[in-house]
């Protein structure tokens, strides 16, 4: 065990011990960051979630220069869609549906440039990239064992969308019994009234599903 790092976070302080800590950074994808992939063809304004890039990256560059874990997610599906209910491709009047193609290749297809992650967040050939069908990266996905593998007890959260693939990752890995701290400024929504809440949420009732603190309080306890 090394020596347990305490960050000022909300509701109260998290701590965490480096060597049984993983970043999880979810689905920074060009699908959800970039106009033309899936998040657009739902409506939604991308820029919003292209704003916290540079703060996600910043946060990865630290957990890199400590030698600490870092697993990526993406969300998507086989090229055949086997692995796409059809409740979720045939789901309200998108633009484009999942697999149909896009400017980015076809619409949160495994391989296409729209399901690869946003450059200034891409994986190091080290770091496990974990390739989820649904919303939540535990179903469907081999995550749990990895982290059992490499001892890991508590996670660090970012990346998108606040509301749908983070806090469903937040709670399946809460139920799971990990202690998860998420970066406040390290996620972001496509509706800031959404973000907002699922912070509230999430920390509510002694952290009912964890922490939370931005990335300035994290840096600073581990400086
Ligand atoms: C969504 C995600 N929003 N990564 N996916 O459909 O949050």
């Amino acid at each position: 065990m090394t020596a347990p790092i305490t960050v000022d976070a909300q509701p109260f302080a998290y701590s965490f011990d480096p060597a049984r800590t993983a970043l999880i950074v979810i689905d920074m994808q060009r699908d959800f960051i970039e106009p033309g992939g899936f998040g657009e063809t739902l409506g939604n304004d991308v820029g919003l979630l292209q704003a916290i890039v540079p703060t996600v990256a910043d946060l990865i560059g630290l957990f890199r220069s400590r030698g600490w874990l870092v697993i990526h997610t993406r969300e998507g599906h086989k090229p055949d869609l086997s692995d796409c209910p059809p409740a979720k491709r045939e789901r309200g009047a998108p633009s484009l549906r999942i697999g149909d193609p896009g400017p980015m290749g076809r619409i949160l297809i495994h391989g296409e440039p729209g399901h690869g992650l946003v450059e200034a967040c891409a994986a190091l050939p080290s770091e496990p990239v974990i390739d989820k069908p649904g919303k939540g990266s535990f179903y469907g996905t081999h995550l749990g064992v990895l982290l059992a593998d490499h001892g890991i007890t508590h996670l660090v959260i970012a990346g998108v969308t606040t509301e749908v693939c983070v806090q469903t990752t937040m709670r399946e890995a809460n139920d799971r019994g990990y202690e998860c701290l998420l970066v406040e400024d390290a996620t972001e929504s496509y509706f800031p009234a959404f973000k907002a809440a699922t912070l509230d949420m999430i920390r509510a009732q002694g952290g009912i599903v964890g922490w939370t603190a931005p990335l300035a309080a994290l840096k600073e306890a581990v400086a």
